[in-house]
């Protein structure tokens, strides 16, 4: 029995495909079966060896989300050699450990992984935010750059012209901001609000297609067929059109936002993850709303001193992790962490009193560097678009050409300027051992000396 129990609830936040589940499902797996050689932590203590011991896994009683079956999720994906799914609902893992190096303090952590998606609805988390001002901040957001601009001059007209109608047409609104999102889905787009379009709360993304039309098609933009909205104007605040949105925001935020954003409250800690590889491949508008969105989220936890229902009363530190290091040339490890300071720096500098840290990491390293300094590994697209499917063991790996980061965020870029190998998993065969990886050590220090 020990005098203290350091009690830490982590929340992995970040949008969609930034690594969330993966760096989860490795860091326990380093946790539970630990190697001091393969995840080398600060030792606490000269004489003992800073190792995880008598690891436990636990129900946390009162939690309303699904426990992380982490088990038979590992396993899963360590025997079919592929990447977890999409994660469709919050998520909650919780353990108890010891360390061999601690004498007085044992461990309790309990971890939160969020679909990222529901990040684009960050905005609503304020709780003076109502269906005007997100109304107001969507439209200057898709007002602020030329591309978005250009793709919403469409919705815009319909917007008008409807709202000029003595009685305005819904569907005719919705529709043409349902075409707007998978515009803005094609074009990488990050901010797709409210999230429920981009996925719905049974985890189904819509139709990956060049026509805008098939992707909108059977999505809603709310909580279900007669409870939809998209932003208006503020103009004219009381058109039934009006009336009927605020009821479905309203709605929306209570039943779906409202409790990720509690299980959000009760963090000490957030690894905010950025895949700057993505960026990178994506184009400068996935950069701007990941900007935004980061900055959205720090400028939730800043409410943390205000009496705000949605503050974070707990929250001690932020981590930024830039993840997938394993996708970028092995020289430009510097780069990556130059490029994740920057990205941060802009809206970090506004809460001088939350203090944060960066990392850079491969929570499952999937590559190898070969003697001539080469990344290897198993792609899976051909260069011709095919999926190739996950590799057996005796295949060997294929060189990997992936771009080299730029010194800096470049002032414009497209995509296709960009390419990072996506690759299948690496994942030993022996049972207890955990993957390989670079940097989790560092991010495990950080939520234990934290
Ligand atoms: N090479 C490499 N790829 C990674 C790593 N982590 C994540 N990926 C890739 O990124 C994809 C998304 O990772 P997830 O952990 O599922 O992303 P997420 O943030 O949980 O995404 P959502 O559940 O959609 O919010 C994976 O399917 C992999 O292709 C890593 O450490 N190395
Ligand atoms: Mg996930």
């Amino acid at each position: 029995m020990h005098l203290f129990t350091h009690k830490r609830t982590v929340g992995v936040v970040g949008i969609g495909n930034s690594g969330k589940t993966v760096l989860l499902t490795s860091l326990i797996s380093h946790l539970k079966n630990h190697h001091p050689e393969l995840l080398r932590l600060h030792s606490g203590s000269k004489k003992q060896p800073a190792e995880i011991i008598c690891f436990k896994e636990r129900a946390l009683p009162g939690m309303k989300i699904p426990m992380l079956p982490h088990e038979k999720y590992y396993n899963s994906f360590r025997h079919e050699m592929r990447w977890p799914d999409k994660t469709a609902d919050a998520l909650y893992y919780h353990c108890a450990f010891q360390r061999r190096d601690w004498s007085w303090t044992d461990v309790e952590l309990t971890f939160i992984d969020f679909p990222g998606e529901r990040f684009n609805d960050l905005l609503m988390l304020d709780d003076k935010m109502d269906f005007a001002g997100w109304s107001t901040q969507v439209l200057d957001r898709l007002e602020s750059h030329p591309e978005s601009r250009a793709l919403a001059a469409d919705y815009l007209a319909t917007v008008k012209s409807q709202l000029s109608a003595g009685l305005p047409d819904a569907e005719a609104v919705l529709h043409a901001y349902r075409l707007l999102l998978a515009r803005l889905m094609q074009n990488y787009s990050a901010f797709i609000t409210p999230s429920v379009f981009a996925l719905d709360t049974q985890g189904r993304m819509p139709e990956n297609h060049p026509d805008p039309a098939r992707v909108a098609k059977g999505r809603l933009l709310g909580l279900n067929e007669e409870s939809q909205f998209a932003p208006l104007p503020a103009e004219d605040k009381n058109t039934p059109l009006h009336q009927a949105f605020r009821k479905a925001f309203d709605d929306y935020r209570k039943a779906l936002i409202r409790p990720h954003f509690d299980l959000l409250r009760r963090c000490d800690l957030l690894l905010v993850l950025v895949d700057i590889p993505g960026l990178l491949a994506g184009n400068v508008g996935r950069f701007n709303d990941t900007e935004q969105i980061i900055g959205d989220v720090l400028a939730a936890a800043g409410r943390k001193r205000g009496f705000s229902i949605f503050s974070f009363r707990n929250l001690k530190k932020v981590a930024f992790v830039a993840t997938k290091s394993d996708t970028i040339q092995p020289q430009d490890s510097d780069r990556l962490r130059a490029l994740l300071k920057e990205l941060v720096w802009h809206k970090a500098r506004n809460h001088p009193d939350l203090p944060h840290e960066l990392f850079t990491c491969a929570a499952i390293r999937s590559t190898h560097v070969n003697a001539k300094g080469v990344l290897e590994g198993y792609p899976v697209w051909s260069p011709e678009g095919r999926l190739i499917p996950p590799p057996t063991p005796d295949q060997p790996m294929h060189r990997l050409h992936p771009s080299r980061l730029p010194e800096c965020w470049p002032e414009h870029w497209q995509a296709g300027d960009y390419a990072f190998p996506e690759v299948w998993p690496l994942l030993p065969a022996r049972r207890n051992l955990p993957p390989r990886h670079l940097g989790l050590n560092a991010i495990v220090d950080f939520i234990l000396e934290s």
